[in-house]
């Protein structure tokens, strides 16, 4: 990737559990999209992943699985910088400067905090707390102009704003302001068990969530047994949620639009449909497992994209950073 006058797009996951189909359909199959008009930067967020207790062996397992899932759903480590946000330091350091410049009550709004708190009463730690400023240094850093993400991280996105322009107002105009990037059908994938619940890695009922890594059995057998209603119609309606999804998963994976899905299955009964649906899934996921087991034996080309990619991503962070300690004045 040259370092032309492309603007820059910055977004990252959580390498804990295994990628979803509302990872991929919200997130990765647009950054995928985005990989030509513009200079990419692609993390794997393990700092965030911190803030629940991971166990180290199986911690390190589940990074490299995450870049090889990362590579797997097509993304191309020539056009795009992948790394691991461990390994560039800006990112901590920035987290504490911007931490700095951050309210209590900003924080204390963080709707994921309250559910990540709620859900893991056990461990609610500072990280936890101060997570959507380390969101905000990822992405500051880079002088990033577009954040391609799932509806769920909105307001963290309207957070790194705010700070963004703080900052400016403060010291001058050092980071660009950034914009979320969400898609306009599937920027929230529903859990196929509870349809009014967004489907998520960390799921205690795997039945909800698709993995991409999920064998094709498991795959059917989840989508066959997908939450519907009584209404017998695959209709696009809030009414019936379970079929919107996955008449949601349907369109964004054939690019088909609603109203045709509607009309092909008109007079049709759920099974018809959701077999279909089982189909089309399968097959968007065959090429993505095969070069899922390819990467994962060859660790060596895994490595080397991990470490270029730091390397890449530490150029740019540093330029960052030097404008923002010279801006705060602090000694050189
Ligand atoms: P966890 O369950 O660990 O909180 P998650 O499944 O919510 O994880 P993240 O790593 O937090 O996944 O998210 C990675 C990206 O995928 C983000 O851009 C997020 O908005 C997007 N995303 C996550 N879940 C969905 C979903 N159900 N629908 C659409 N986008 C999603
Ligand atoms: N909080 C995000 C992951 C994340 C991210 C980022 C996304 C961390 N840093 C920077 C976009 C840009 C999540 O999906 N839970």
């Amino acid at each position: 990737m040259s370092m032309d006058n492309k603007k820059m797009i910055f977004s990252g996951a959580q390498p804990t559990g295994s990628l979803t189909m509302g990872n991929y359909i919200g997130a990765i199959k647009n950054w995928k999209a985005l990989e030509d008009e513009y200079n990419c930067i692609y993390s794997i967020v393990d700092l965030h992943s911190l803030t629940a207790r991971q166990d180290p062996k199986k911690f390190k397992e589940m990074c490299i699985s995450f870049l090889a899932q990362y590579l797997a759903c097509g993304l191309d480590a020539k056009k795009n910088i992948i790394f691991f946000q461990s390994h560039v330091r800006q990112h901590t350091e920035l987290a504490w400067i911007l931490s700095c410049h951050t309210y209590l009550g900003e924080l204390n709004r963080m709707t994921q905090f309250k559910e990540k708190s709620e859900k893991h009463r056990e461990n609610i730690n500072a990280g936890l707390f101060t997570y959507p400023v380390l969101q905000a240094a990822d992405i500051l850093l880079y002088q990033t102009s577009k954040v391609p993400v799932g509806e769920d991280q909105k307001q963290h996105l309207e957070l790194s704003r705010d700070i963004a322009i703080r900052f400016n107002n403060t010291y001058g105009e050092i980071f660009v302001v950034p914009e979320h990037h969400i898609p306009k059908i599937g920027a929230k994938i529903m859990s196929l068990q509870e349809p009014n619940k967004k489907m998520s890695k960390s799921d205690e009922n795997m039945n909800g969530t698709i993995f991409l890594m999920d064998t094709e059995q498991v795959t059917l057998k989840k989508i066959k047994r997908a939450v519907t209603d009584d209404r017998g119609k695959v209709a696009y309606n809030d009414e019936q949620l379970g079929i919107k999804n996955l008449m949601t998963i349907y369109s964004t994976l054939t690019k088909e639009c609603v109203e045709k899905i509607e009309e092909k299955y008109a007079g049709k009964g759920y099974g018809a449909f959701k077999k279909d649906v089982a189909e089309i899934v399968i097959e968007h996921l065959r090429p993505f497992r095969a070069k899922y087991a390819e990467l994962m034996n060859n660790r060596e080309c895994l490595v080397d994209v991990y470490k270029e990619g730091a390397e890449r991503a530490e150029e740019i962070a540093e330029k960052t950073m030097k404008k923002v300690r010279d801006n705060i004045g602090f000694i050189k």
